[in-house]
Protein backbone atom coordinates (compact mmCIF):
# COMPACT_ATOMS: atom_id res chain seq x y z
CA UNK A 1 0.00 0.00 0.00
CA UNK A 2 0.93 3.87 -0.84
CA UNK A 3 -1.14 5.25 1.71
CA UNK A 4 0.58 7.42 4.27
CA UNK A 5 -1.01 8.05 7.45
CA UNK A 6 -3.77 10.44 7.13
CA UNK A 7 -3.42 13.54 8.45
CA UNK A 8 -6.67 15.01 10.90
CA UNK A 9 -9.17 16.67 9.42
CA UNK A 10 -8.52 19.72 11.79
CA UNK A 11 -4.83 20.32 10.34
CA UNK A 12 -5.38 20.31 7.11
CA UNK A 13 -9.36 21.83 6.53
CA UNK A 14 -8.39 25.62 8.30
CA UNK A 15 -11.45 27.78 7.59
CA UNK A 16 -15.21 27.11 7.37
CA UNK A 17 -15.00 27.80 3.43
CA UNK A 18 -12.45 24.83 2.87
CA UNK A 19 -14.72 22.79 5.12
CA UNK A 20 -17.74 23.48 2.81
CA UNK A 21 -15.50 22.92 -0.45
CA UNK A 22 -14.15 19.74 1.46
CA UNK A 23 -18.27 18.51 2.13
CA UNK A 24 -18.92 19.54 -1.39
CA UNK A 25 -16.46 17.16 -3.45
CA UNK A 26 -16.80 14.56 -0.19
CA UNK A 27 -20.76 14.89 -1.25
CA UNK A 28 -20.20 14.30 -5.37
CA UNK A 29 -20.07 10.30 -5.17
CA UNK A 30 -22.68 9.89 -7.83
CA UNK A 31 -22.32 12.67 -10.45
CA UNK A 32 -23.17 10.83 -14.03
CA UNK A 33 -22.07 13.57 -16.06
CA UNK A 34 -18.16 13.22 -14.73
CA UNK A 35 -18.65 9.09 -13.76
CA UNK A 36 -19.84 8.39 -17.06
CA UNK A 37 -17.25 10.19 -19.18
CA UNK A 38 -14.38 8.59 -16.86
CA UNK A 39 -15.93 5.23 -17.32
CA UNK A 40 -14.46 5.22 -21.08
CA UNK A 41 -11.19 4.94 -20.06
CA UNK A 42 -10.84 5.27 -16.02
CA UNK A 43 -9.32 8.40 -16.42
CA UNK A 44 -11.99 10.64 -14.20
CA UNK A 45 -11.56 14.60 -14.43
CA UNK A 46 -13.15 17.81 -12.76
CA UNK A 47 -12.57 19.87 -15.79
CA UNK A 48 -13.93 21.12 -18.66
CA UNK A 49 -12.97 20.54 -22.53
CA UNK A 50 -11.09 22.07 -25.14
CA UNK A 51 -11.81 21.56 -29.01
CA UNK A 52 -14.53 21.10 -31.85
CA UNK A 53 -16.52 17.98 -31.41
CA UNK A 54 -17.83 16.13 -34.34
CA UNK A 55 -20.79 17.17 -34.80
CA UNK A 56 -22.28 13.56 -35.86
CA UNK A 57 -22.65 12.60 -32.29
CA UNK A 58 -25.90 14.49 -31.94
CA UNK A 59 -27.45 13.00 -35.38
CA UNK A 60 -27.53 9.10 -35.57
CA UNK A 61 -29.63 6.20 -33.44
CA UNK A 62 -31.14 7.67 -30.83
CA UNK A 63 -30.45 4.78 -27.98
CA UNK A 64 -26.47 5.21 -28.37
CA UNK A 65 -26.51 9.29 -28.58
CA UNK A 66 -25.69 9.77 -25.06
CA UNK A 67 -23.07 7.07 -25.51
CA UNK A 68 -21.26 9.45 -28.38
CA UNK A 69 -22.11 12.38 -26.67
CA UNK A 70 -20.08 10.96 -23.75
CA UNK A 71 -16.80 9.24 -25.94
CA UNK A 72 -16.77 13.03 -27.53
CA UNK A 73 -16.76 15.32 -24.28
CA UNK A 74 -14.60 12.49 -22.32
CA UNK A 75 -12.17 13.26 -25.51
CA UNK A 76 -12.13 16.84 -25.05
CA UNK A 77 -12.14 17.08 -21.10
CA UNK A 78 -8.58 14.94 -21.73
CA UNK A 79 -7.53 17.27 -24.71
CA UNK A 80 -7.52 20.05 -21.66
CA UNK A 81 -5.38 17.73 -19.59
CA UNK A 82 -2.65 16.81 -22.65
CA UNK A 83 -2.93 20.94 -23.47
CA UNK A 84 -1.64 21.63 -19.86
CA UNK A 85 0.74 18.59 -19.93
CA UNK A 86 1.97 19.82 -23.14
CA UNK A 87 3.29 23.21 -21.07
CA UNK A 88 5.44 21.78 -18.35
CA UNK A 89 8.29 21.65 -20.31
CA UNK A 90 10.95 18.80 -20.32
CA UNK A 91 10.20 16.65 -17.65
CA UNK A 92 12.55 13.43 -17.47
CA UNK A 93 11.62 9.91 -15.13
CA UNK A 94 13.69 11.40 -12.62
CA UNK A 95 11.43 14.98 -11.54
CA UNK A 96 8.46 15.21 -9.26
CA UNK A 97 5.73 16.66 -10.33
CA UNK A 98 2.73 17.92 -7.88
CA UNK A 99 -1.33 18.20 -9.05
CA UNK A 100 -2.57 20.73 -6.55
CA UNK A 101 -6.27 20.23 -6.22
CA UNK A 102 -6.19 16.58 -7.94
CA UNK A 103 -9.80 15.71 -8.00
CA UNK A 104 -10.59 12.16 -9.07
CA UNK A 105 -6.91 11.93 -10.35
CA UNK A 106 -7.10 11.97 -13.81
CA UNK A 107 -4.41 14.57 -14.79
CA UNK A 108 -2.21 13.04 -12.41
CA UNK A 109 -2.36 9.71 -13.86
CA UNK A 110 -1.82 11.66 -17.39
CA UNK A 111 1.65 12.89 -16.45
CA UNK A 112 2.82 9.39 -15.30
CA UNK A 113 1.80 8.02 -18.25
CA UNK A 114 3.72 10.71 -20.46
CA UNK A 115 6.59 11.70 -18.48
CA UNK A 116 6.95 8.61 -16.31
CA UNK A 117 7.88 10.40 -13.26
CA UNK A 118 6.95 10.40 -9.68
CA UNK A 119 3.39 12.53 -9.37
CA UNK A 120 2.01 13.35 -6.42
CA UNK A 121 -1.75 14.68 -6.09
CA UNK A 122 -3.53 17.02 -3.14
CA UNK A 123 -6.83 17.25 -2.45
CA UNK A 124 -8.99 17.98 0.67
CA UNK A 125 -11.54 15.46 -0.37
CA UNK A 126 -10.92 12.83 1.57
CA UNK A 127 -13.29 10.68 -0.85
CA UNK A 128 -11.29 11.52 -3.74
CA UNK A 129 -8.21 10.89 -2.46
CA UNK A 130 -9.67 7.04 -1.56
CA UNK A 131 -10.90 7.08 -5.36
CA UNK A 132 -8.05 8.48 -6.55
CA UNK A 133 -5.50 5.84 -5.14
CA UNK A 134 -7.76 2.80 -6.66
CA UNK A 135 -7.09 4.36 -10.16
CA UNK A 136 -3.67 4.63 -9.64
CA UNK A 137 -3.49 0.69 -8.22
CA UNK A 138 -6.01 -0.35 -10.92
CA UNK A 139 -3.53 0.75 -13.64
CA UNK A 140 -0.59 -0.68 -11.35
CA UNK A 141 1.41 2.51 -11.30
CA UNK A 142 0.51 3.20 -7.28
CA UNK A 143 3.98 3.58 -6.03
CA UNK A 144 4.94 6.36 -8.77
CA UNK A 145 1.21 8.20 -8.36
CA UNK A 146 0.27 9.40 -4.90
CA UNK A 147 -2.59 11.03 -3.60
CA UNK A 148 -2.61 13.35 0.10
CA UNK A 149 -5.20 14.61 1.82
CA UNK A 150 -3.29 17.77 2.29
CA UNK A 151 -4.41 21.86 1.83
CA UNK A 152 -2.18 23.05 -0.94
CA UNK A 153 -2.00 26.25 0.56
CA UNK A 154 0.01 24.06 3.19
CA UNK A 155 1.06 20.85 1.68
CA UNK A 156 3.87 19.94 3.93
CA UNK A 157 6.38 19.13 1.41
CA UNK A 158 10.33 20.16 1.04
CA UNK A 159 11.28 23.14 -0.27
CA UNK A 160 12.07 22.39 -3.91
CA UNK A 161 10.81 19.07 -4.32
CA UNK A 162 8.94 19.66 -7.44
CA UNK A 163 9.79 20.08 -11.12
CA UNK A 164 6.93 21.34 -11.98
CA UNK A 165 3.81 22.07 -10.45
CA UNK A 166 -0.21 22.75 -12.05
CA UNK A 167 -3.59 23.76 -10.99
CA UNK A 168 -6.12 22.74 -13.56
CA UNK A 169 -9.59 24.04 -12.17
CA UNK A 170 -8.44 24.42 -8.73
CA UNK A 171 -7.59 28.22 -7.96
CA UNK A 172 -11.06 29.65 -7.63
CA UNK A 173 -10.94 27.94 -4.31
CA UNK A 174 -8.20 29.86 -2.87
CA UNK A 175 -5.91 32.53 -1.98
CA UNK A 176 -4.17 33.46 -4.86
CA UNK A 177 -1.37 34.91 -2.49
CA UNK A 178 -1.24 32.06 -0.45
CA UNK A 179 -1.31 29.71 -2.85
CA UNK A 180 1.52 31.02 -5.07
CA UNK A 181 3.33 31.48 -1.91
CA UNK A 182 3.17 27.61 -1.51
CA UNK A 183 4.05 26.96 -4.87
CA UNK A 184 6.96 28.83 -5.23
CA UNK A 185 8.27 27.17 -2.11
CA UNK A 186 7.60 23.61 -3.13
CA UNK A 187 9.01 24.85 -6.91
CA UNK A 188 13.04 24.94 -7.89
CA UNK A 189 14.41 28.00 -9.72
CA UNK A 190 13.76 27.43 -12.78
CA UNK A 191 10.62 24.64 -12.02
CA UNK A 192 7.26 25.57 -13.93
CA UNK A 193 4.11 26.25 -12.94
CA UNK A 194 0.77 25.62 -15.00
CA UNK A 195 -2.79 27.22 -14.35
CA UNK A 196 -5.78 26.21 -16.35
CA UNK A 197 -8.58 28.34 -14.85
CA UNK A 198 -11.57 30.51 -15.34
CA UNK A 199 -11.34 34.02 -14.84
CA UNK A 200 -13.24 37.03 -14.78
CA UNK A 201 -12.70 39.90 -17.11
CA UNK A 202 -11.53 42.96 -15.30
CA UNK A 203 -12.48 45.17 -18.44
CA UNK A 204 -15.90 44.43 -17.79
CA UNK A 205 -16.35 45.05 -14.34
CA UNK A 206 -16.95 43.74 -11.46
CA UNK A 207 -18.76 40.16 -11.35
CA UNK A 208 -21.50 39.38 -13.58
CA UNK A 209 -24.35 37.84 -12.82
CA UNK A 210 -23.57 34.70 -14.90
CA UNK A 211 -20.34 34.33 -12.80
CA UNK A 212 -22.09 34.73 -9.99
CA UNK A 213 -24.17 32.09 -10.89
CA UNK A 214 -21.32 29.64 -11.67
CA UNK A 215 -19.62 30.72 -8.26
CA UNK A 216 -22.90 29.82 -6.12
CA UNK A 217 -22.95 26.30 -7.51
CA UNK A 218 -19.66 25.24 -7.42
CA UNK A 219 -19.36 26.68 -4.14
CA UNK A 220 -16.11 28.41 -5.57
CA UNK A 221 -15.08 32.12 -5.92
CA UNK A 222 -13.88 33.25 -9.39
CA UNK A 223 -11.07 35.54 -9.14
CA UNK A 224 -10.56 38.39 -11.99
CA UNK A 225 -7.62 38.25 -14.70
CA UNK A 226 -5.99 40.72 -12.88
CA UNK A 227 -5.55 38.74 -9.67
CA UNK A 228 -3.46 36.28 -11.03
CA UNK A 229 -0.72 38.14 -12.78
CA UNK A 230 -0.14 40.47 -9.48
CA UNK A 231 -0.02 37.27 -7.47
CA UNK A 232 2.22 35.38 -9.76
CA UNK A 233 4.55 38.28 -9.95
CA UNK A 234 4.36 39.02 -5.88
CA UNK A 235 5.58 35.16 -5.50
CA UNK A 236 8.65 35.04 -8.48
CA UNK A 237 6.43 32.98 -10.77
CA UNK A 238 7.09 34.64 -14.45
CA UNK A 239 4.62 34.06 -17.33
CA UNK A 240 5.46 32.59 -20.43
CA UNK A 241 2.76 31.47 -22.43
CA UNK A 242 -0.97 32.74 -21.83
CA UNK A 243 -3.17 31.19 -23.61
CA UNK A 244 -6.78 32.80 -23.94
CA UNK A 245 -9.08 29.35 -24.25
CA UNK A 246 -12.51 30.82 -24.27
CA UNK A 247 -13.21 29.96 -28.28
CA UNK A 248 -11.95 26.65 -27.98
CA UNK A 249 -13.93 25.28 -24.78
CA UNK A 250 -17.48 27.04 -26.36
CA UNK A 251 -17.90 24.01 -28.63
CA UNK A 252 -18.11 21.66 -25.34
CA UNK A 253 -20.24 23.90 -23.71
CA UNK A 254 -22.66 23.50 -26.59
CA UNK A 255 -22.22 20.02 -26.87
CA UNK A 256 -23.03 19.50 -23.03
CA UNK A 257 -26.17 22.04 -23.89
CA UNK A 258 -27.65 20.23 -26.45
CA UNK A 259 -27.52 16.64 -24.25
CA UNK A 260 -28.86 14.89 -21.69
CA UNK A 261 -25.97 14.96 -19.78
CA UNK A 262 -26.33 18.80 -18.57
CA UNK A 263 -26.21 19.36 -15.57
CA UNK A 264 -28.19 23.12 -15.61
CA UNK A 265 -24.93 25.51 -15.32
CA UNK A 266 -24.12 25.10 -18.94
CA UNK A 267 -26.44 28.48 -19.84
CA UNK A 268 -24.17 30.85 -17.18
CA UNK A 269 -20.91 29.48 -18.90
CA UNK A 270 -22.28 29.98 -22.29
CA UNK A 271 -23.99 33.28 -21.44
CA UNK A 272 -19.88 34.33 -19.45
CA UNK A 273 -17.73 33.20 -22.32
CA UNK A 274 -20.10 35.16 -24.62
CA UNK A 275 -20.81 38.38 -23.43
CA UNK A 276 -17.27 38.60 -22.17
CA UNK A 277 -17.23 38.62 -18.47
CA UNK A 278 -15.50 35.62 -18.14
CA UNK A 279 -12.42 33.92 -19.99
CA UNK A 280 -11.13 30.06 -19.94
CA UNK A 281 -7.18 30.62 -19.30
CA UNK A 282 -4.18 28.83 -19.55
CA UNK A 283 -0.73 30.34 -17.67
CA UNK A 284 2.49 28.73 -17.77
CA UNK A 285 5.19 30.65 -15.83
CA UNK A 286 8.73 30.12 -14.31
CA UNK A 287 9.97 30.31 -10.84
CA UNK A 288 12.93 32.67 -10.95
N1 LIG B 1 -7.67 19.26 -10.96
C1 LIG B 1 -8.70 18.25 -10.96
C2 LIG B 1 -9.89 18.59 -10.07
C3 LIG B 1 -10.51 19.97 -10.24
S1 LIG B 1 -11.93 20.20 -9.18
C4 LIG B 1 -9.11 17.93 -12.38
O1 LIG B 1 -8.71 18.65 -13.28
O2 LIG B 1 -9.81 16.95 -12.60
C5 LIG B 1 -11.28 21.15 -7.84
C6 LIG B 1 -10.38 20.38 -6.87
O3 LIG B 1 -9.73 21.33 -6.02
C7 LIG B 1 -11.08 19.39 -5.96
O4 LIG B 1 -10.36 18.19 -5.98
C8 LIG B 1 -10.94 20.03 -4.56
O5 LIG B 1 -10.84 19.09 -3.51
C9 LIG B 1 -9.62 20.74 -4.74
N2 LIG B 1 -9.36 21.79 -3.75
C10 LIG B 1 -10.10 22.88 -3.46
N3 LIG B 1 -9.51 23.61 -2.49
C11 LIG B 1 -8.36 22.94 -2.15
C12 LIG B 1 -7.32 23.18 -1.22
N4 LIG B 1 -7.33 24.25 -0.41
N5 LIG B 1 -6.30 22.29 -1.17
C13 LIG B 1 -6.29 21.20 -1.97
N6 LIG B 1 -7.24 20.93 -2.86
C14 LIG B 1 -8.27 21.79 -2.96
C1 LIG C 1 -15.71 21.26 -11.74
O1 LIG C 1 -15.60 20.31 -12.61
C2 LIG C 1 -14.71 22.37 -11.89
C3 LIG C 1 -14.74 23.22 -10.91
C4 LIG C 1 -15.60 22.96 -9.78
C5 LIG C 1 -14.05 24.45 -10.81
C6 LIG C 1 -14.85 25.62 -11.32
C7 LIG C 1 -14.23 25.90 -12.60
C8 LIG C 1 -14.33 27.06 -13.26
C9 LIG C 1 -13.62 27.21 -14.55
C10 LIG C 1 -15.13 28.18 -12.75
P1 LIG C 1 -16.69 19.17 -12.57
O2 LIG C 1 -16.27 18.24 -13.64
O3 LIG C 1 -16.88 18.61 -11.22
O4 LIG C 1 -18.04 19.94 -12.97
P2 LIG C 1 -19.33 19.26 -13.63
O5 LIG C 1 -19.85 18.30 -12.62
O6 LIG C 1 -20.26 20.42 -13.89
O7 LIG C 1 -18.86 18.59 -14.87
MG1 LIG D 1 -17.21 17.50 -15.27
Amino acid sequence: MTTSTPAPTSRVLRTDFQRAVAAYWNSHQRDPVNLLLGDVDRLYHHHYGIGEFDRSVLLGAEETRTERVVQELHRLETAQADLLLDHLGDITPQDRLLDAGSGRGGTSLMAHGRFGCHVDGVTISEYQVGFSEDRAQERGVGEAVRFHFRNMLDTGFAEGTFRGVWTNETTMYVDLHELYGELARLLGHGGRYVCVTGCSNDVTGLRSKAVSRIDEHYTCNIHPRSAYFKALAANGLVPLDVVDLTAATLPYWELRAASSLATGIEDAFLTAYKEGSFHYLLIAADRI
